[in-house]
């Protein structure tokens, strides 16, 4: 086949996906359409960012200073959760922290954030249990117990946590009784990482109890 005769080929398969695509009018030939930006014929969705409006509030710290550790670039996540049960849509941020030896700096907590429901969360990471300094580097929920309300289950170096939610309205450390810490140690002098300092995990319902499983 001749390059002609390839780009004539090629030309007959991409027209009309692209008249499709791109809802071009039919009668359009192929020098309109090939010398035209066909993205401007796709609809446009814009994102407004709202963090700050929404009264949202928190920084990442990885804990980078200067060794360039591979736990530096990954983490931490974000979940989604109704804490509270009352229809709204809550957040928890993850966070990492300074490493030990690093002195510098307050060292920080994770986040989570109750939607008020009128477009704005507040804070309620102290007052729910949770401000708990860990290298985290992922998180899932679920409700491990099944009592109704969700609970959450953070990755994190030295040792995985899992806390379970005490009826909306505060989170206890049940890491140690259910046996899911992952038997992880902070990195000493040497970088050792624990069982459990996974990237990411996650929850399913199974079992007939319908009580949530992580993995
Ligand atoms: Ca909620
Ligand atoms: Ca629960």
């Amino acid at each position: 086949m001749t390059r002609r005769a390839t780009l004539a080929a090629l030309t007959a398969l991409a027209l009309p996906l692209a008249r499709a695509a791109a809802k071009l009018p039919a009668n359009r030939n192929v020098k309109w359409a090939l010398g035209s930006n066909l993205w401007n014929y796709f609809p446009r969705v814009p994102f407004t960012d709202i963090t700050e409006a929404a009264g949202i509030k928190f920084k990442h710290v990885n804990g980078a200073f200067g060794k360039k550790l591979l736990p530096e670039t990954m983490g931490s996540g974000v979940a989604f959760l109704d804490f509270d049960n009352d229809g709204k849509q809550d957040l928890l941020f993850i966070n990492s922290r300074p490493w030990p030896g690093d002195s510098s700096g307050p060292v920080p907590t994770m986040a989570l954030y109750r939607n008020k429901g009128d477009g704005t969360f507040e804070d309620v990471t102290e007052k729910m249990g949770l401000n708990v300094p860990l290298y985290g580097m992922g998180v899932t929920v679920g409700d491990f117990d099944n009592d109704g309300w969700v609970d959450i289950f953070v990755t994190a170096i030295g040792g995985c946590k899992l806390f379970r939610n005490d009826g909306g309205k505060r989170f206890v450390d049940v890491t140690a009784e259910a046996g899911v810490g992952g038997g992880g140690v902070w990195p000493g002098a040497s970088f050792r990482s624990s069982s459990c300092s996974l990237s990411s995990v996650s929850a399913a319902r199974v079992g007939p109890a319908g009580c949530a499983d992580f993995a």
